[in-house]
């Protein structure tokens, strides 16, 4: 069984989306990190950076005391080694997947979430930094649509943990004022995702956990911009 400590973010998302395609045993734990639920002893002893997701597995393929990981990308490499799917076995397809997995984690999603912030959350408007992320998100949609026109259906050719890390970076493409027309592979692909059932499936149990915005109240915006969160 795997305890995933899970909020309805991007993040999040990657997670519930590895844990439907595989089929895996899993339990959601809410961690309401609108009301600062990332800052409770408990969840920092697992995730010391206070943020979602993190998993437990009390049933490691080595058997023995359970893992607990933080970081989605450890997370998704961590279930595909475990399970010994959406990711190659030989060295060139596997580091391909690495190459993008790691693209996203250092690249696609820092800088969307940047786009977020500026664009959707921040308490003043700054046109530089409205600009620069909005670009900066840009170049990086135009640089999977470039991998994707080559690579065919998914980003590394087979579906593998990089579509599931990138997919939900993307889905909220308005918000991050792109246009998917623009790219036409990265169009293709994004509805291929959407497609697939256990994708379905993970966003549909993000509605049965919460459909309240995160940011929404002055509260949720202290607790996640203020002097504790940042
Ligand atoms: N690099 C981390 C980022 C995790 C992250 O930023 N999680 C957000 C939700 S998507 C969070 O928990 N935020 C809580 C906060 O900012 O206090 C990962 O990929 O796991």
């Amino acid at each position: 069984m795997i305890d995933l400590h899970y909020w309805t973010t991007p993040n999040g998302h990657k997670i519930t989306i590895f844990l439907e395609e595989a089929g895996l045993d899993y339990r959601v734990i809410p961690v309401n990190i609108s009301q600062g639920e990332q800052f409770q002893p408990d969840f920092l002893r697992i995730a010391p950076n206070n943020r979602i997701p993190a998993i437990v597995d009390s049933a490691p393929a080595s058997g023995g005391e359970p893992i607990s990981l933080f970081e989605s990308g450890a997370i998704l490499l961590y279930l595909a080694d475990k399970t010994g799917r959406f990711i190659p076995q030989e060295i060139r397809g596997r580091n391909q997947v690495l190459q993008w997995l790691f693209w996203q984690m250092g690249g696609l999603g820092p800088m969307a979430g940047q786009n977020h912030h500026f664009v959707q959350y921040a308490p003043e408007t700054i046109p530089y930094a409205i600009d620069r992320y909005v670009r900066e998100t840009t170049r990086l949609y135009r640089v999977l649509d470039g991998q994707l026109a080559q690579a065919g259906d998914y980003i590394c050719g087979e579906y593998s943990i990089a579509d599931m890390a990138c997919y939900p970076w993307i889905v909220p493409h308005e918000k991050q004022r792109q246009a998917l027309g623009d790219f036409p592979a990265l169009a293709a692909w994004f509805a291929r995702m959407a497609a697939r059932p256990a994708v379905a499936r993970a966003y549909a149990l993000a509605q049965d956990v919460n459909r309240a915005p995160t940011v929404g109240s002055e509260r949720s915006r202290e607790i996640l911009f203020g002097p504790r969160g940042g």
